[in-house]
């Protein structure tokens, strides 16, 4: 018998400005319930340079403004998230980037629930595992311990 052993992967999620004054509690509890481990968690106003540096894949595009904008108009909660197969399965739980597609192909999805539109669309997730690590690193330095959030949400001392 042949067993298939998948490491544990990480993602880095973002709930957005847009989502985190009304949903950001329910949002967490799904995660958990989702099976995800919440191994990071912080929440922070972003600067204009960490919003660009966080999107530089996206500078050349016509909204690349606009999302530094919005990326910086409020707090944040940054996440990294450890699962097998992690990316995949968190970019499939927050649905497709525009909600009103959303909406129609992913009707639980949590973007089609909690997007208003295509920008304020509530939830970012890593695009693969080379730019989780990278942008993880970026935002949260050296992670040292693999804490298990999952519980109650708060750091052990
Ligand atoms: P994300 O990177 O935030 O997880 O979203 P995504 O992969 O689903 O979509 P992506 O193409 O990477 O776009 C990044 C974010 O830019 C905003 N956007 N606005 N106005 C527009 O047409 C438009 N297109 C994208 C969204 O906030 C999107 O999540
Ligand atoms: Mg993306």
């Amino acid at each position: 018998e042949i067993h298939f052993f998948f490491p544990k992967q990480q993602t880095l999620a973002i709930i957005k400005p847009d989502a985190m004054a009304e949903h950001r509690e329910e949002i967490l509890g799904e995660i958990r319930a989702a099976g995800f481990s919440i191994s990071q968690l912080k929440e922070a106003v972003l600067s204009r340079d960490m919003a660009e540096e966080l999107y530089r894949e996206h500078r050349d595009k016509p909204f690349y403004r606009q999302l530094v904008d919005f990326m910086c108009s409020g707090p944040c909660m940054l996440l990294v998230l450890t699962k097998e197969n992690t990316v995949e399965e968190w970019r499939s739980m927050m649905g497709p980037t525009d909600p009103v597609l959303a909406k129609v192909t992913a009707p639980g999805s949590l973007r089609a629930r909690f997007a208003s539109d295509i920008l304020h669309n509530a939830l970012h997730g890593s695009s693969n595992q080379e730019h989780a690590q990278e942008k993880i690193h970026f935002l949260f330095g050296d992670i040292t311990s693999d804490r298990d959030l999952t519980s109650n949400g708060k750091m052990d001392p």
